[in-house]
């Protein structure tokens, strides 16, 4: 009735009937092969995979975007109060598996191409990843996506279309290089909304005046430069729901048209060009950085330019519905990833203040009623700080909200605490250092009225360490834990669809893959034969995939009967693939001192490793150059064959990952204690059937308390010792383990070519206090390893608990996530796609 009535009379017959969607075969042959001549003007005779997958992905856009525009004309309707994820990162992968499977058409389109001479797979492994982001934080964005829409929440994401996502690695002689990453050329993904457009204002100055009429201080912001942010909208299908939500993207571009026609006509040429490439640079790339803090006055103004623009766009749609101001939290919560997107708080306080001309106080309630806060990391080189000479230049209104917020916080914490007066320079906004920073982490959590981190340890070190004092300042109840989670319609349906029908053959179905705990019936199969054998052939079957992609991309040939560990992730000190690396030299090593009959009864192993180091990460390079190192001469090593091989993927991203999980007998978690916030590949390769070893960090923690102690291998010290250990590093002696001793001499005697390149990586641990607990950790991590070997001897043991394990994950999906945060942060609720008859 609602739609009725706003339909202008005339158009009311037409709605309803205007796009159709293809349901079969023949109609989605038809839809492709239109996109194929028309869209792309190519005749069928010369079709090759590139303008199959095009009309494919066409197909199912057209798809995507009909059931985008009822979802949004519904919830316009009913106007709930909705979610916005402000995320700087989506790592989204491909988008044509997942949109195929999400429709459930995959089976129709699978024959249709079939129909046109195409295998799947080929078509699929078109497309470009969309890596908008760096690593977990950007991953996790994408699953809350996929998760929101398929719960069907009201839920919108906002970041920034980068030009360039995260450069592709190659490996040269070892080394990585990066390429940038132009994604563009072909994105059947995105629609253009030119006509949402938001000017961005930089720089400048503030001017105060007091306005006669209402006898209040009025503060403008002029003079300044703008720029213009355009909005790309991606739509983000539901898994077997009509809903489909949006990802708005915004792509910066100078104001006012492409160049200054008065500059260009009047023979400056090269300002009027300049002053256009200066406005796209914003959004150009993304900082490929991970865990590490640099203070880039391009990265800020991302920030700001992003967080303007969706603040604009939210408050635009608020005002719409004409509610009173203090509605505004009842309709709208703000979600920041981390706190790259804390600009916005005092962007909504200004709006609401300067602009929209409401008292302070009141527009602070609606800020701090408003917004939540997810942290991520308490390493504290991690920890975003700004200059205050920056904002005062980039931001100067922002700057002075800045202050006022920290003035009336500190005014609150003077009152509150007035024998604790110390305590004021610790939880200052403003770091009193030289020059001055902002503390970016300490204005989200004045701002936001929770604050959670990612796993229980981490939250616990987020209450214990980072904001200790907050906590007594607002009492613990603001800070919370959700504990991160994975979708399994990618990380299990899409990477591994045999094991999923498995799964699906005994659970009556695939509505498991919308209720994840459905999954513990799965333990009933625990010891049926039948069963067991299917769920070993399949991770055969999966490691026989990554076997051949090895031996496609990099020559090597693997064994897919060898015990595959694999660890994938961003390269970083603190993850510790030097500590993996420097295990296999030993093993390389007892190999080598073994006879031919002992070394045959040992179990088979092939190392892999991926990811990418960041490009100004030069000892994460090293690390990178020591695996290429040590993999040459190993592989090379005819002594050894197959009783060890070591690998390195290049260029590791969403996709390859979907390979790759399933294929893993143990994956590699073993960050120094404390440091992990909590992991997501974890979860993933358990999912996918694989065992772990890890360090007692991270959701490695609550992943053992579902799958049970004698389903993962534990190694290593605990976060609480950690800090006494760093300690002794540096004021007792420092004992070198032994069996690593013997690793670095090996190195140091150019066992893996030129021993100098890998000097500063050994003396990181041997001179300059071993942070990262490499060698305190090294023996138990042996050990385990060991224990590792002797269980996968046991393969009807090993299956067992493989299975036990899958069986006990249901906890890990981001659909519990997201009901966590919609409950105990969003104060939200699903909307029915159906209601109002979309
Ligand atoms: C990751 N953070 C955590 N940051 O390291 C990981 O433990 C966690 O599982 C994941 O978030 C999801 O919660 C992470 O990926 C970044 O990459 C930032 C990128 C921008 C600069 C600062 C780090």
């Amino acid at each position: 009735k609602a739609v009725e009535a706003s339909i202008p009379e005339g158009q009311r017959e037409a709605y309803g009937q205007s796009a159709k969607e293809f349901t079969t075969k023949d109609e989605f042959e038809a839809e492709a092969v239109k996109h194929i001549e028309t869209t792309l003007a190519r005749s069928l005779f010369n079709c090759d995979e590139a303008a199959a997958y095009a009309g494919t992905a066409l197909a199912f856009r057209d798809r995507l975007i009909i059931e985008w525009n009822k979802t949004q004309q519904n919830q316009t309707f009913a106007n709930p109060k909705r979610v916005y994820y402000l995320s700087l990162e989506f790592l989204m992968g491909r988008a044509l598996d997942n949109a195929m499977l999400n429709v459930g058409l995959k089976d129709i389109a699978k024959e249709g191409l079939s129909d046109l001479g195409f295998r799947m797979e080929d078509i699929v492994s078109q497309e470009r990843d969309a890596a908008l982001g760096n690593g977990g934080l950007g991953r996790l964005a994408a699953c809350f996506l996929d998760s929101m829409a398929s719960l069907n929440y009201p839920a919108w994401g906002y970041g920034l279309r980068y030009k360039y996502g995260i450069f592709k690695q190659e490996i040269i002689d070892g080394y990585q290089v990066e390429i940038p990453d132009y994604w563009l050329d072909f994105n059947p993904w995105e629609f253009p909304r030119h006509d949402v457009a938001v000017d961005i204002q930089f720089y400048g100055n503030v001017r105060k005046y007091m306005d006669e009429s209402t006898g209040k201080q009025v503060s403008v912001w002029e003079n300044g430069e703008i720029v213009t942010a355009v909005a790309f909208d991606v739509p983000i299908p539901g898994y077997q729901t009509a809903t489909t939500n949006n990802l708005r993207l915004w792509s910066s571009k100078a104001s006012g048209g492409e160049f200054d026609f008065q500059k260009f006509n009047s023979g400056d040429y090269e300002s009027s060009v300049a002053d256009q490439q200066r406005a796209e640079t914003i959004s150009a790339v993304l900082y490929p950085n991970d865990n590490l803090d640099r203070g880039k006055e391009l990265r800020l103004k991302q920030q700001y330019f992003w967080c303007a623009a969706s603040l604009f766009d939210i408050v635009r749609r608020f005002k719409k519905s004409k509610k009173a101001w203090k509605e505004f939290p009842s309709q709208v919560a703000i979600q920041l990833n981390d706190t790259h997107p804390t600009l916005a708080i005092p962007e909504l306080q200004r709006i609401l203040v300067d602009i929209e001309g409401l008292e302070w106080d009141e527009a602070w309630s609606i800020v701090q009623n408003t917004f939540g806060y997810t942290n991520h990391t308490v390493m504290p080189e991690a920890l975003e700080k700004w200059s205050v000479p920056l904002l005062q230049y980039l931001l100067p209104r922002h700057l002075q909200i800045i202050y006022d917020i920290n003035l009336n916080f500190l005014q609150y914490v003077e009152r509150t605490f007035p024998k604790e007066r110390e305590m004021l320079g610790r939880v200052s906004i403003i770091e009193e250092s030289q020059p001055k920073m902002v503390r970016m982490a300490y204005l989200a959590v004045i701002g936001s009225h929770k604050v959670n981190g990612v796993a229980e340890l981490h939250s616990d070190l987020v209450r214990t360490t980072i904001f200790k004092d907050f906590v007594k300042i607002y009492g613990p109840d603001k800070f919370t834990n959700v504990t991160n989670g994975i979708t399994p319609r990618r990380w299990l349906h899409q990477a591994n669809p045999r094991l999923s029908d498995l799964i699906a053959s005994k659970l009556g179905g695939h509505d498991f893959l919308k209720d994840l705990t459905m999954l513990n019936q799965v333990e009933k199969y625990v010891d049926d034969k039948a069963f067991r054998k299917e769920f070993q052939e399949i991770k055969y079957a999966n490691k026989v995939r990554l076997a051949k992609y090895i031996k496609d991309t990099m020559g090597v040939s693997v064994n897919p009967a060898a015990l595959f560990d694999i660890q994938v992730k961003r390269i970083h000190e603190y993850k510790r693939q030097q500590l993996n690396i420097f295990g296999v030299i030993h093993r390389y090593l007892t190999l080598k001192k073994m006879s031919p009959e002992e070394r045959k009864k040992v179990t088979p192993r092939v190392s892999i490793f991926g990811g990418k180091a960041a490009p100004g990460y030069w000892q994460a390079k090293n690390i990178i150059h020591l695996i290429n190192a040590v993999g040459k001469v190993v592989n090379a090593d005819k002594e050894i064959g197959d009783a060890l091989k070591v690998i390195f993927l290049e260029d590791y991203n969403v996709s390859k990952a979907e390979i790759i999980t399933p294929a893993s007998d143990i994956s590699e978690h073993i960050s120094t204690a404390g440091t992990e916030a909590s992991g997501t590949s974890n979860m993933k390769f358990v999912l996918n059937g694989g065992l772990i070893i890890g360090t007692c960090d991270g959701a490695n923690i609550e992943i053992t308390r579902e799958i049970g102690e004698q389903n993962i291998f534990l190694f290593g010290n605990l976060a609480e010792d950690v800090e006494d250990l760093r300690h002794a590093h540096f004021y007792s002696e420092f004992h070198l383990d032994d069996d690593l001793a013997a690793v670095f001499k090996a190195i140091r005697e150019g066992m893996f070519g030129d021993a100098e390149s890998f000097t500063a990586l050994v003396n990181s641990v041997t001179d300059h206090g071993d942070y990262y607990l490499v060698s305190d950790d090294f023996h138990s991590y042996v050990e385990t390893h060991k224990l590792i070997d002797e269980a996968y001897q046991s393969q009807e043991e090993w299956v067992t608990k493989c299975i036990t394990a899958v069986s006990r994950m249901g906890f890990f999906t981001s659909d519990r996530c997201i009901d966590e945060y919609a409950e105990m942060i969003w104060n939200v609720e699903p909307l029915n796609p159906k209601v109002n008859g979309a």
